[in-house]
């Protein structure tokens, strides 16, 4: 079989995308790469591993002549809360990176998987149940490039016939990585914290409602979209996918059944507030049921139960 190359590998979706598709098509089939080196040994002990800028070309070139790529995710990204502070690294990163990726597609006729994020969407948006096609008017830069990136990936399709494919993703719950820089990261922060402390300050209103997944069903999304038969696909970038949606208050209520004495209070952040606020609550996911098959397998209380048992044991 062709390889697969994931960029962005040492992220939190990379460093347990890169696992899960070696166990599916062979540890030397996957290369992983990232700028960055992998604290997580096994990264690199399970299979190749390559340092990659994903805005300088030559080093694309030499992945390209080295393996026999056949798909890349291209993970490789700056998040939105982060996004706010650098807007100028967010641009070239995420539309100099893919830019790049999307050529290098186009020459060496390769699949191409493009993560896009509820950041697509912005305060003009409906956000209860957002459909599939609707307006999107994000207030972030990270907003601005996922929606510059989803139609540059539908223009490489129809112009170039490359196979390009990508999901909108919702916040992402992991007991792998920590996210870094993002505006949903509070779900992942407040398990370390409540088994930890006993306490987490949020940074965000206890009423703010958005969309998240836990991170098995994410990575089977990407990979049930990228084996999806093509000629299936009304829809290419972004299809929404949704699995749960709760606020900071109903997410504690959930670990309290697990943490006795876990108490939560509030420390608002104003930028990270005023994107969560310009987000869906939920998206409506059924294109990507209809034209794929995409169903979760994770509500909010069987993820608490599982990280609470995930995390405690990795903490101990
Ligand atoms: C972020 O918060 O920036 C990301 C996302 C929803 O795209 N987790």
């Amino acid at each position: 079989m062709k390889q697969i190359l994931v960029t962005g590998a040492v992220g939190q979706i990379g460093s347990e995308l890169v696992l899960a598709l070696r166990n599916r098509y062979g540890a030397s089939n996957v290369i992983a790469s990232d700028i960055r080196v992998p604290e997580n040994g096994e990264l690199k002990t399970s299979g190749p591993f390559e340092t990659l800028d994903v805005l300088d070309p030559n080093s694309i070139t030499r992945i390209m002549q080295l393996y026999d790529i056949g798909t890349v995710y291209h993970l490789a990204a700056v998040l939105s809360a982060i996004g706010e502070s650098r807007p100028s690294v967010a641009w070239q990163i995420n539309m100099n990176g893919l830019y790049n990726f999307l050529e290098a597609a186009r020459q060496y006729h390769l699949a191409l998987f493009f993560p896009s994020s509820i950041g697509a969407f912005g305060k003009s948006t409906p956000q209860d149940g957002t459909p599939q096609d609707t307006i999107q008017r994000p207030d972030t830069i990270y907003g601005v490039t996922k929606v510059a990136g989803e139609l540059l990936c539908d223009y490489y399709h129809k112009r170039f016939k490359v196979d390009t494919r990508g999901v909108r993703f919702p916040g992402l719950i992991s007991h792998v990585a920590e996210p870094g820089g993002g505006t949903t990261d509070y779900a992942v922060s407040i398990f370390y914290d409540a088994i930890k402390h006993k306490k987490f300050t949020c940074y965000l209103k206890s009423d703010t409602y958005l969309d998240m997944m836990y991170m098995p069903d994410a990575l089977r999304a990407m990979i049930e979209l990228m084996e999806a038969d093509p000629a299936k696909l009304i829809h290419r970038n972004s299809f929404n996918v949704s699995a749960m949606h709760f606020t900071p208050e109903q997410l504690s209520a959930e670990i309290k059944k697990h943490v006795r004495g876990f108490e939560i209070d509030y420390d608002i952040d104003p930028v990270r507030q005023a994107i969560a606020d310009s987000w869906p609550n939920y998206m409506d996911d059924s294109c990507a049921r209809k034209e794929w098959g995409w169903k979760p397998e994770y509500d909010m209380p069987r993820m608490v139960k599982d990280m609470m048992e995930k995390l405690t044991a990795k903490l101990q």
